[in-house]
């Protein structure tokens, strides 16, 4: 049944944009949040700027939820300063927030590859696979995918943690011929995670039906996701703009890629 408020966090991103763009079905009303300008209002949607650090604000903006995108936070690897505002208290502040809300919001969380990033690129992974995050971001991540467990164990808050390979219109180099997830995918998964009548806590690979994939959603069958789209058909173009990486680049060896190579940031 459709929704009656689904909340958007990180409404002004990348892929807080396409989903205010094509979730709108989803609920009665949409409900985005940013801390970066959002325009104006469209028919049926409502803005809020709130900044996920902000406990108060974020009580306030998950009131009313029935549904929430949590796309929100720091998206790449940052110094842990910035990582722990907006991605460890903003998420714990995501789930009070839910926790003492009148309606239990069902959630999807924005999980990401690099929980698992050094993982080789040789091994294949399901949902069971143990965390090898690549950097304070990844190490953020799976910090999230475990509060997600623990408020289903304890309150029944159903989240679908979606560990997103590489979102973008097409994959940019050789590694996201694995990784690559299409916006019609991505749209497709989370229409689903609202569909099911149970949802409980999955862990979900966020990958489209690429040749190359290294991640097996064997698990999560029940949701009736069936990614259509595949990174072959890009494989030919990237071919002739780039060499793919040598044997020992970061690439080509860990699931994360250069993440894995990547320093500490400091502030
Ligand atoms: C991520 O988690 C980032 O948010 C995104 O910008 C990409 O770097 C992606 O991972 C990736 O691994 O390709």
């Amino acid at each position: 049944k459709k929704l009656s408020k689904l909340l958007i966090t990180g409404a002004s991103g990348r892929l807080g944009s396409v989903c205010r763009g094509r979730l709108g079905h989803l609920a009665d009303n949409l409900r985005l949040s940013d801390c970066k300008d959002l325009g104006d209002a469209r028919e049926g949607e409502e803005i809020v700027y709130c900044g996920l650090e902000d406990k108060d604000a974020v009580m306030e903006l998950v009131q009313g939820c029935d549904g929430i995108v949590h796309l929100g936070g720091q998206a790449t690897e940052a110094p842990w300063e910035t990582i722990r505002a907006a991605n460890i208290d903003g998420i714990v502040n995501l789930y009070e927030a839910a926790r003492k809300s009148s309606v239990t919001p069902r959630i999807v969380f924005a999980s990401s590859n690099h929980a698992i990033g050094f993982h080789e690129q040789t091994e294949r992974l399901d949902a069971n696979s143990r965390t090898r995050p690549d950097g304070f971001y990844g190490v953020s991540k799976v910090f999230g995918e475990a509060v997600a467990s623990m408020y289903h164990d304890k309150f029944g808050i159903e989240t679908a943690s979606i560990r997103i390979g590489s979102c973008f219109p097409e994959p940019a180099n050789h590694r996201m011929l694995s990784t690559w997830l299409s916006y019609d995918d991505l749209i497709r998964l989370i229409v689903r995670v609202f569909a099911v009548p149970r949802l409980g806590c999955p862990i979900i690979y966020g990958a489209s039906a690429n040749a190359a994939s290294w991640w097996d959603n064997r698990e999560t069958a029940y949701l009736g996701w069936q990614p259509q789209d595949t990174s072959e058909v890009f494989r030919a173009k990237l071919d002739a703009t780039m060499q793919p990486p040598s044997a020992n680049d970061p690439n080509a060896v860990y699931q994360g890629g250069t993440f894995c190579s990547d320093g500490i940031h400091e502030s």
